[in-house]
């Protein structure tokens, strides 16, 4: 094996941008088929979105359990998980331990952001350049880049003059936050809002929510593991591994029944609740037909509702707090005392789907005539989802293709893996993949495997550059948008659709089909030769 243990060095068989778990993992492969491998990340350390995430309550919502990489048996014995869903600080740990373990460290060149990534077709290689002009050339560029890594900062007016600390949740200060004795404000209530209102609200003297959309949030009721609950799993790992991949999402949420509609009022609450006492997402799972019929999902978004109204004392706020969208429309949230918060005398919620966030003064948040005064503001306001990272590099291909040009209207890419006019360019978890649909972890060593399968073949069939056909890449792109139609979700407002983000196009973006269906669809293209692709 030969490794890029040598920091001068700029050619490599294959470059890998980020570092987070698909890029640690596409590292562990590629060196395994003897290649010079660098990777490049814009953090300080590996993890990805476990590196960034550091705000107070940051923890997985995925049991972890699964949510862990399966492709050593070794390293899923050894490692011993503490709690249900594990916090940032512990699968941080577990990134170390997997960078440590496997010595991925001496190949992973950290605080270096990509800017530029340019295909010569003369050479055909790939050179990347990162902020400080360091160029690296390779014959494979693999993006490893995330789905939710590019972080949303709304255009507030006046932000720049605001008096004192903003923090954005996804690039929280190492070392944390003091917000004893302040009045901190939290701006959003997706999944980072509501598990950091909590946990900020204990320490602050006063927090205010500002809340534009209210998202169904189901408890976490995280807890320590049962070291005999840990023996059996990990004595069973591989045909629950095979359950977990065999089911819709990658995880395995044993399904309560077909129909929502068809069950009677008392079987649907006695589902319910046993879910809502359970915990986590497995609650999507409890009928099938949440997003092909608004009756269904209407039965669970009225029992979450119920929850909440029992819940919150003030009844002006338990309304506020219940959400109006569909169920599932925006992704679920997970949460420990979420709604329990608003019943401390500290916490006030400020509604402003209506009327918005005017501006921020240097004292505070300014909403239509009121000022609300606080000493930090934390923005809980997400990402330029699922294609944000890859814009925000400058990515040329043949003939200098641009892909911010090309996906300006909307994102396009063969089985979310490799675009036409970029050759020798993969990108793990893209558009177009069921990615953010399903448990990440399994659904990048998919991607990873299919990757370094792939290019195993090129090798034994002596070529070495592929390319996506823009035919088939438009004929997947068009079964992804057509598959989507079919589902109400395609009707929301989310991230999933770019709609969090002023002036992106409104286009469902992961393939909403399956995992299941999804892998298939993989290994029958690379069964008959990589149909779709040209070799060179
Ligand atoms: O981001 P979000 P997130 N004025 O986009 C609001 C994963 N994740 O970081 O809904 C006022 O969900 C915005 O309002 P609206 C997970 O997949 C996982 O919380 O657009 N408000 C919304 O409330 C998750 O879904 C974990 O109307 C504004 C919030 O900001 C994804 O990451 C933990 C605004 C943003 O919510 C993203 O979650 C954390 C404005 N101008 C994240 N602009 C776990 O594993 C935006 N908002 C647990």
């Amino acid at each position: 094996m030969t490794n890029a243990n040598d920091n001068s060095a700029t050619e490599f068989d294959a470059l890998v941008v980020g570092a987070g778990f698909a890029g640690m993992y596409m590292l562990y492969r590629l060196r395994e088929q003897g290649m010079r491998v660098r990777v490049v990340e814009a953090g300080g350390s590996v993890g990805g979105t476990w590196y960034w995430n550091r705000y107070p309550g940051a923890r997985v919502d995925t049991e972890t359990m699964f949510y862990s990489y399966q492709f050593s048996s070794e390293l899923q014995q050894e490692w011993e998980w503490t709690e249900r869903y594990p916090s940032q600080q512990e699968l941080h740990a577990y990134a170390k331990h997997v960078a440590d373990r496997f010595e991925l460290w001496p190949d992973i060149q950290f605080d270096s952001p990509v800017e530029k990534a340019r295909w010569s077709e003369e050479d055909q290689t790939w050179t990347v350049t990162t902020g400080d002009g360091t160029q690296m050339t390779a014959r494979y560029c693999i993006m490893a880049t995330g789905c939710l890594s590019s972080v949303n900062t709304p255009k507030f007016k006046g932000l720049e003059n605001f008096s004192g600390p903003v923090h954005h949740t996804a690039r929280w200060p190492d070392g944390g936050v003091d917000f004893t004795g302040q009045r901190v404000a939290v701006i959003g209530t997706g999944s980072s809002g509501v598990q950091s209102i909590p946990v900020i609200a204990e320490q602050a003297a006063e927090l205010t929510v500002f809340q534009r959309t209210a998202n169904y949030v189901i408890p976490a009721h995280n807890r320590s593991l049962d070291p005999a609950e840990v023996a059996e799993i990990k004595a069973n790992y591989p045909e629950l591994r095979a359950k977990a991949s065999a089911s819709f999402s990658g995880n395995y949420f044993p399904v309560g029944g077909p129909s929502a509609v068809a069950a009677s009022e008392e079987e649907r609450n006695r589902e319910y609740e046993s879910r809502w006492q359970t915990g986590g997402l497995a609650f999507m799972a409890a009928y099938a037909d949440f997003m092909t019929s608004e009756e269904a999902n209407e039965t669970a978004s009225e029992f979450i509702r119920n929850k909440i109204r029992g819940i919150v004392k003030d009844p002006a706020t338990a309304e506020l707090l219940a959400p109006k969208q569909l169920f599932m429309c925006k992704r679920l949230c997970v949460g420990t005392d979420y709604y329990e918060t608003y019943n401390r005398e500290n916490v006030t919620l400020v509604d402003v789907s209506e009327t918005v966030i005017d501006e921020i003064l240097p004292e505070g948040v300014r909403v239509g005539e009121a000022v609300y005064e606080v000493d930090a503001i934390v923005l809980a306001t997400g990402f330029d989802a699922m294609t944000g990272a890859l814009k925000r590099i400058d990515i040329r291909g043949v003939e200098d293709a641009s892909l911010r040009d090309l996906w300006e209207d909307a994102p396009r890419a063969y089985l979310g893996l490799a675009i036409s006019k970029f050759p020798n360019m993969f990108i793990i978890t893209g558009p177009g993949s069921p990615s953010v649909l399903t448990n990440m972890i399994p659904s990048i060593e998919q991607h990873v495997d299919w990757i370094t399968d792939c290019l195993a073949h090129m090798r034994k069939q002596g070529v070495s550059r592929i390319e996506p056909d823009a035919e088939a890449q438009e004929q997947w792109v068009a079964h992804v948008n057509e598959i989507a139609d079919l589902s109400m979700r395609a009707t929301c407002s989310s991230w999933y659709l770019g709609s969090n983000i002023e002036g992106k196009p409104r286009v469902f973006m992961p393939y909403i089909g399956g995992f299941p269906a999804y892998v298939r669809k993989c290994d029958e293209i690379a069964a008959a030769g990589y149909t779709g692709f040209s070799f060179r």
